[in-house]
């Protein structure tokens, strides 16, 4: 694990042991000083990396206080903290309520349901996963009751959406979608109870929180609910606020798909949470999708109408594989354009809470338009669930530079960073510690370095036999052969999203005239192409072309590591001369250079591929050529004619990717080992520092390098092996 991140996964760890409050974690140590739902999910998943038995402890605290209709409450309250936050029980006054629990002090509301997801990441990163077993035993009957009491008690037209009737139940407070609602509920203050806001006293600036015309909203809600004695049925024929959110919803329908699984798991039947899951995810796909915004919005159940407002709660459908594709790109497109912060966009962090074009954004308001970390956190396993990986990893970079860079705070301003509400958040250092174990450190056994030595063993394979030979002249092949790489890259290499899709390029005609076309390589001179843009191109194509045609010939299903030499030992036969991946790389685009595991230059010094050598060496290739890795560039094809721009652009969208992050605050610069095995063809440790700043948009990353030029401290981060598949 690179040492920062090393470093800061302690300090994480050390936020979660301080608010440790003896069978529960508190989300932060002052403003929030009970147990809260969500963030009990969020927490244990971090604590499932390292300390199984806590991770279970926090969930089962949890349910202790579920109420006896399967409902599980947003607090359980710790006796011995009273006094410190608004409201409490006294205002709750839950015991009017015969479902209660007894001898637990409780709000009367619930919080979206991801303990499902938590318990599931509970079991599989446990060191045994077995013996989490009996937990899951245990658990699972409780998690069960908690969507049953959702969907019978919050679906009343049995639709497969449920409602919330209270803001604080979606989690995101004072999300600009409750406006609309909240202001039409006429409230007279002076037949509100009595109430005094303990927030305002635990942070720096109030107009960072929700708003006093909030607050009464929120108490007369409670009031209601109060009066009712939590009955749902009466809540439900009087309560003005009753929302379907596609927050609450998505995470319900992915937590469905959780408890389908640990049902395997355990053995019992998953047919009860399979149709939930299916059914919620259809009700979110058909009613509410916003046509005309592209987007999915909360439905009023009071009003009937969707609410007009797009927040970063509509991204989450993604989470539970609701949105069609086409669905998915139009919010793919919302998501990656300026309103949420775009790739690379560089002024800003993704993904505010907030469209940041909208009037009501604010960029430090609670959950008006800062970034949170969970939601963000979630939302990027959507995207990978669809397949848009490269902007899955950019929001994953910005949530661990984030903490790194400002520190562990509940929210971050979206366009300088800075930390705000509390510090020390729990879910913050809890989602941190998750995503260091899950992205960047999970490939830890086997180093890049260890995987291309271990290429002095494997078999030689050339994939080209030439049983086939091609119809065109000699004369066309390589024009023939680029072409027919563009074909590939057309149908089956998904540039934006940096991935291929192997099994539909397995089986089509497109690949098959490729496979034929390579055959001809073994009558060809290379000396035949004239001119470096034509010579870049082709060296480039055909090593992309030949990693993606040997994972499709050799079978690689996870990472181009199960072929033992897989850059070393397949081979296209091109002429009279046998050329693998590490010959063009090294040998060729490289002019004959020394590949960093290896003591010996490529070729030899009477080896005749020497005549191909391209000089001088352009290190922006490094952010072209495809290794079948996450970690490597996105695939696309090179034409001659504007190699040199796509070389340009390549090399940008590498260097403002998640491969390279810039931490001034700590003096450092993370990047990807890729850096470091070509250190010598960007033009040794100042090359390098040269060469971010030439490709770095402007902000305080470039401008931090240029600063501190001579005292830069490189970090390498850990090189992702899977497939870009
Ligand atoms: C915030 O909500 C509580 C009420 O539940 C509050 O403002 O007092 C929200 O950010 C919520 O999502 C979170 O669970 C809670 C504790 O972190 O704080």
């Amino acid at each position: 694990m690179s040492r920062i991140f090393a470093d800061y996964v302690e300090k994480a760890k050390k936020i979660l042991a301080d608010n440790w409050a003896g069978s529960s974690t508190k989300p932060s140590p002052l403003l929030y000083p009970h147990q809260w739902n969500w963030d009990s999910g969020f927490i244990a998943i971090g604590r499932s990396h390292y300390d199984t038995a806590r991770a279970i402890e926090e969930i089962t605290t949890l349910f202790e206080a579920q109420w006896s209709n399967g409902m599980l409450p947003q607090i359980v309250f710790n006796p011995e903290e009273l006094g410190h936050y608004f409201p409490e029980p006294d205002f709750w006054q839950t015991e009017r309520s015969p479902n209660v629990p007894m001898g637990k002090l409780t709000s009367g509301i619930t919080m979206p349901p991801v303990h499902a997801i938590a318990v599931e990441k509970i079991y599989h990163h446990a060191r045994q996963p077995r013996k989490a077993r009996p937990f899951l035993k245990e658990i699972y009957p409780r998690l069960l009751d908690l969507h049953a009491y959702l969907y019978r008690e919050r679906d009343p037209a049995d639709e497969g959406l449920v409602y919330i009737r209270h803001p604080w139940e979606s989690g995101i407070d004072n999300s600009p979608t409750w406006d609309v609602p909240l202001r039409r509920m006429k409230i007279d203050k002076a037949s509100l109870p009595r109430y005094h806001r303990m927030d305002l006293e635990y942070v720096a600036d109030p107009s960072m929180r929700p708003s006093d015309d909030d607050y009464d909203r929120y108490v007369y809600l409670v009031d209601l609910f109060r009066q009712c004695n939590y009955d749902e049925a009466k809540i439900r024929e009087t309560c003005p606020f009753l929302i379907q959110d596609p927050l609450f919803n998505a995470i319900l329908a992915r937590a469905d798909e959780s408890l389908v699984r640990i049902a395997e798991i355990i053995g019992e039947s998953p047919d009860v949470p399979r149709a939930w899951a299916e059914k919620t995810a259809n009700a979110i796909r058909t009613k509410l999708w916003h046509r005309d915004h592209d987007m999915f919005d909360a439905f009023d159940l009071v009003a009937h109408e969707l609410v007009e407002v797009d927040t970063a709660a509509g991204f989450l459908p993604l989470w539970a594989g609701a949105p069609t594709h086409d669905q998915a790109q139009r919010l793919y497109e919302r998501l990656n354009s300026s309103s949420f912060c775009a790739l690379h966009q560089g002024n800003c962090f993704t993904i505010p809470n907030y469209d940041t074009k909208k009037e009501a954004f604010d960029r430090s308001n609670y959950w008006r338009g800062p970034v949170w970390i969970n939601i963000n956190w979630m939302i990027a396993q959507g995207l990978r669930r669809y397949g848009y990986t490269l902007k899955a990893d950019s929001i994953q970079k910005d949530l661990l530079q984030l903490p790194i860079r400002f520190g562990f705070y509940e929210y971050f301003d979206s366009f300088d960073g800075s930390g705000y509400g509390s510090d020390n958040f729990s879910w913050t250092a809890a989602l941190f510690i998750d995503l260091v174990n899950e992205f960047y450190e999970k490939d830890t056994t086997a180093s890049g370095i260890g995987s291309k030595v271990e290429g002095f063993f494997g078999e030689e394979r050339v994939l080209n036999d030439g049983n086939d030979m091609p119809d065109c002249g000699i004369q066309d092949l390589a024009g023939e052969l680029m072409h027919s790489i563009r074909a590939l890259r057309d149908r089956f290499y998904n540039t934006e999203r940096g991935l291929v899709d192997y099994e539909q390029l397995k089986n089509s005609a497109e690949y098959g005239a490729y496979r034929i076309l390579t055959n001809g390589l073994r009558q060809f001179d290379p000396e035949m192409i004239r001119g470096r843009k034509k010579k870049i191109a082709f060296w480039i194509n055909l090593y992309n072309t030949i990693v993606v045609d040997a994972i499709v010939t050799l079978g690689v299903t996870a990472s181009v590591k199960e072929v033992p030499g897989f850059f070393r030992n397949v081979k296209y036969q091109i002429g009279k001369h046998l050329f693998s991946a590490d010959d063009i790389e090294h040998g060729i685009l490289r002019h004959n250079a020394r590949p960093f595991f290896s003591p010996f230059r490529q070729f030899g010094p009477r080896d005749p591929r020497k005549a191909f050598l391209l000089f001088p060496v352009d290190p922006r290739i490094h952010f072209a050529l495809v290794c079948g890795s996450r970690s490597c560039a996105p695939i696309d094809y090179y034409d001659a004619e504007t190699v040199y721009d796509q070389l340009e652009v390549a090399a940008k969208s590498f260097v403002n990717s998640s491969e390279v992050l810039i931490l001034p605050e700590e003096q450092k610069i993370l990047i990807s080992e890729i850096f470091r095995w070509y250190e010598k063809d960007f033009g040794g440790l100042d090359g390098i520092k040269d060469f971010l700043i030439d490709y770095l948009v402007e902000g305080t990353a470039k401008a931090f390098i240029r600063g501190n030029y001579r005292d830069l401290v490189f970090e390498y981060l850990h090189y992702d092996w899977n497939l870009n598949r």
